[in-house]
């Protein structure tokens, strides 16, 4: 059993070798598995997250378990301020965050739970913690002039070398401190991101660094910062389901109705590309969209922000891009940037394709959300629990037993 097998105890591994820590975003979809079987340890997955949350609200992309830093890079070291930010003194983290999927998690994996006075009081210990995330996004991290919040590094966006962020690769930027990478002892190096990419992403930690992490510091010196189609729609859905919670608790709304219908506005004016009919990220620094189709923007869907007649244009177009592929690959085979070994540029992943799930049913594909399912399972079936697979003989990429592919699997079986 993955789960048990990766199981550290208060959160889940990754993967037991390629990420002895916990991850925002990995934590949110390994705990919609632990639900299905194992429901004090769902809670406890998300609650150990937030467990490593900023005075701010931010919940940062790694909370790192003390007894394995030898075994992964970067460490805390790399993020020396970062540790001066956390709440519960003595939690080591990084110093950004990953679209807030753990807010729908909990509003999940509570309605998992038929005995209301569990539910509520699970609800009632993570709605604090979840309001300030939500709220960190919508304030600390709003750009000038919007609603839209931005993203300050790749790992931010949870999807590393996706093709969406290749000018921040294209930028030659190094950083000071020479470093060595530890990602290619267990996973091939045809398959990770490049030497570049890791140039760049150390680069933007030194800058962030540099800016104490303050978004106004940070943007007068990094090239980095966008909307991200996917980030954007998981905080649009993650301030719903929160207050879905709160409507549950009986409590007043934690986000007003008006934002939301300012952000949806905003979020169609950045994102939605009427000639490409598709949904794209948006470059702050050059003020212009993004115009490399990938699974993101299907992927969005999820977030229930998209109107659905695009909704459903979208998912038309990416489909037919991705026509020779299994399931949603996460870039088109027929795109110069594709690669169908490399991590985020072109494989096909389960939480890609959970986030799709939901997003068609949002919009009222029901049978291609099924069909989405019984592919993915199958996927899973033939291949086993890999981090990503190929997207044409469906062959297991990256690390194996991987953990949310685990999870989702078991979500998806489990109705
Ligand atoms: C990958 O990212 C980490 C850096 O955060 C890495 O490559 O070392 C990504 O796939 C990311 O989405 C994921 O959360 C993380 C852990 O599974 O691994």
């Amino acid at each position: 059993m993955v789960l048990r097998g990766n199981d550290a105890g208060d959160w889940t591994r990754p993967s037991p070798h390629q990420y002895p820590h916990q991850w925002n975003w990995d934590s949110a979809f390994i705990s919609l598995g632990w639900a299905t079987f194992d429901w004090p340890r769902a809670c406890q997955e998300l609650e150990s997250m937030l467990a490593a949350q900023w005075w701010d609200g931010m919940v940062p992309h790694v909370h790192y378990d003390p007894r394995h830093l030898a075994q992964y890079f970067p460490g805390p070291d790399r993020w020396p301020r970062a540790q001066r930010h956390v709440r519960n003194a003595g939690q080591l983290t990084s110093g950004i965050s990953n679209p807030p999927v753990l807010v729908t998690a909990a509003w999940l994996i509570g309605l998992r739970q038929s005995d209301q006075r569990l539910r509520h009081a699970f609800w009632r210990r993570v709605r604090p913690s979840l309001a300030k995330y939500v709220e960190y996004w919508g304030s600390a991290r709003r750009g000038p002039g919007q609603p839209l919040p931005v993203m300050v590094h790749p790992w931010e966006s949870g999807w590393d070398n996706s093709p969406r962020w290749d000018a921040l690769r294209l930028s030659g930027l190094k950083p000071r401190q020479p470093y060595s990478r530890l990602d290619n002892r267990f996973v091939r190096a045809s398959e990770r991101p490049t030497d570049s990419d890791y140039d760049a992403y150390l680069a933007l930690v030194e800058k962030l660094e540099d800016a104490d992490f303050e978004l106004e510091r940070y943007r007068l010196d990094s090239p980095f910062c966008v909307h991200d189609v996917l980030l954007d729609a998981t905080w649009y859905g993650a301030a719903n389901d929160l207050n879905s919670i709160c409507e549950s608790l009986a409590e007043p709304p934690a986000v007003s109705g008006e934002r939301l219908a300012e952000f949806a506005a905003a979020f169609e004016a950045r994102h939605w590309d009427e000639a490409a009919q598709l949904y794209f990220d948006w470059d702050c620094r050059r003020q212009e969209r993004i115009r490399t189709a990938t699974a993101a923007g299907v992927a969005a869907l999820a977030g229930g922000v998209a109107k659905p007649r695009r909704g459903r244009a979208a998912w038309r177009r990416y489909a037919q891009l991705c026509r020779d592929a299994l399931a949603v690959c996460t870039v088109p085979p027929a795109d110069p940037n594709f690669e169908p070994e490399r991590y985020w540029r072109g494989p096909v992943w389960l939480n890609v394709n959970w986030l799709a799930v939901r997003g068609l049913e949002h919009i009222g594909l029901r049978a291609e959300a099924h069909a989405l399912v019984s592919q993915s399972l199958g996927l899973v079936q033939e291949h086993g629990l890999a981090e990503c697979f190929d997207p044409f003989d469906g062959s297991p990429l990256g690390a194996g037993g991987f953990s949310w592919s685990a999870a989702l699997a078991l979500d998806w079986l489990e109705g």
